[in-house]
């Protein structure tokens, strides 16, 4: 109920009577007191004006099911939301999910993960309460070779809503992170179940630093934050909402082409590494090329020294800046 009345009050226009939520959602006068005394205690200031109704002021930084599904109604991305105070890692948590229900568009949320995972073995920092640490569950209907295109769409989403938000111009370091001024934000980790030719359910998760203030010894050179890069902190479901918006939008043109062709230009809008030097570690070589943007498939083009062009695909090298990380 929460939720609805959120919803309502978000989307009213100024007040919102207390006798039109009673109509629109079929309850007593002392139902809708009660649970707009809760959506206070919770931290939401909502100002309650005789014969004129209530008028939603300020939001709380929390992230609960019902204040993102009152931002996520509207569209598919979002609309269910699974969250937990704690978990070992929303990918996980997805993952488990019945893929035999309709959980396309499902959104799973934590406040802290206890082993956010990264690539390849890797961990992911998700502390408390100060970062977005979430994993979009898919079905889509294609084949499981090009679902880890999904990963630069999310890539493309993410770095949208950010400027959005913030208005921190935000680049991408193909295929998978988030920078802006040289260190990363997010890191996104495509996850998937199938049986032969047929896609079972696929993860996106995500991991966004927002309020982050300071980050471990070992990632402090490389990692940043959005409080980090403007001093302020940052509502993360406003971010959210925004990504997911973005999001929807960039899966449409995705699923008309099943290909990124309606994409690459404003994904290498944002590439951070273009038309730079880059260093491509393999298992048992290396070699520095030019960036030259992406193919439709999702690998990056890399000029070698004597002109010829490589197509790299993502999960057979890492790729470097010469002079650092990016
Ligand atoms: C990634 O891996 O960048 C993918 C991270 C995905 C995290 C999300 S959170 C929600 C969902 N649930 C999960 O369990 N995971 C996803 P990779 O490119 O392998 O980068 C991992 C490396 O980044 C680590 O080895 C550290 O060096 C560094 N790192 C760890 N935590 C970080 C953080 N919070 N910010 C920036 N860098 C970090």
């Amino acid at each position: 109920m929460r939720t609805k009345i959120l919803s309502m009050l978000r989307h009213g226009d100024g007040y919102v009577s207390g006798q039109q939520m009673c109509d629109t959602l079929h309850i007593s006068r002392t139902a809708v007191w009660k649970n707009i005394n809760q959506l206070k205690e919770e931290g939401y200031k909502i100002e309650a004006q005789n014969k004129l109704g209530y008028r939603l002021t300020e939001c709380p930084d929390t992230l609960s099911r019902h204040e993102l599904e009152s931002r996520l109604s509207e569209g598919v991305m979002g609309r269910t939301v699974v969250f937990f105070d704690e978990t070992d890692s929303t990918n996980i948590a997805a993952r488990q999910l019945d893929y035999h229900q309709d959980i396309h568009g499902t959104l799973v949320v934590a406040e802290r993960q206890t082993a956010g995972k990264g690539r390849r073995g890797r961990g992911w920092e998700s502390p408390e309460g100060q970062g977005i640490w979430m994993s979009l569950v898919l079905k889509p209907d294609i084949l499981p070779a090009k679902a880890s295109m999904l990963t630069l769409v999310m890539a493309l989403a993410v770095a949208e809503g950010i400027e959005k938000v913030t208005g921190i111009q935000a680049q991408i370091k193909w295929p998978n992170d988030i920078v802006a001024q040289g260190k990363k934000l997010c890191g996104i980790l495509t996850e998937m179940s199938t049986e032969m030719e047929y896609i079972h359910s696929v993860v996106i998760g995500a991991g966004i630093n927002v309020n982050i203030k300071e980050f471990p010894k070992e990632i402090s050179a490389t990692a940043s934050s959005l409080y980090l890069l403007t001093g302020k902190t940052w509502q993360r479901a406003v971010l959210i909402q925004e990504i997911m918006r973005a999001f929807e939008k960039w899966y449409g043109v995705f699923m008309e082409s099943q290909d990124l062709s309606g994409i690459v230009k404003e994904y290498e809008e944002r590439l951070v590494n273009r038309d730079r030097k880059v260093k491509l570690i393999r298992e048992k070589n290396s070699y520095v090329g030019v960036a030259k943007g992406i193919t439709p498939v999702g690998e990056l083009i890399v000029e070698r020294a004597d002109g010829s062009l490589e197509y790299v695909l993502s999960g057979e090298v890492s790729v470097r800046g010469v002079y650092g990380y990016v």
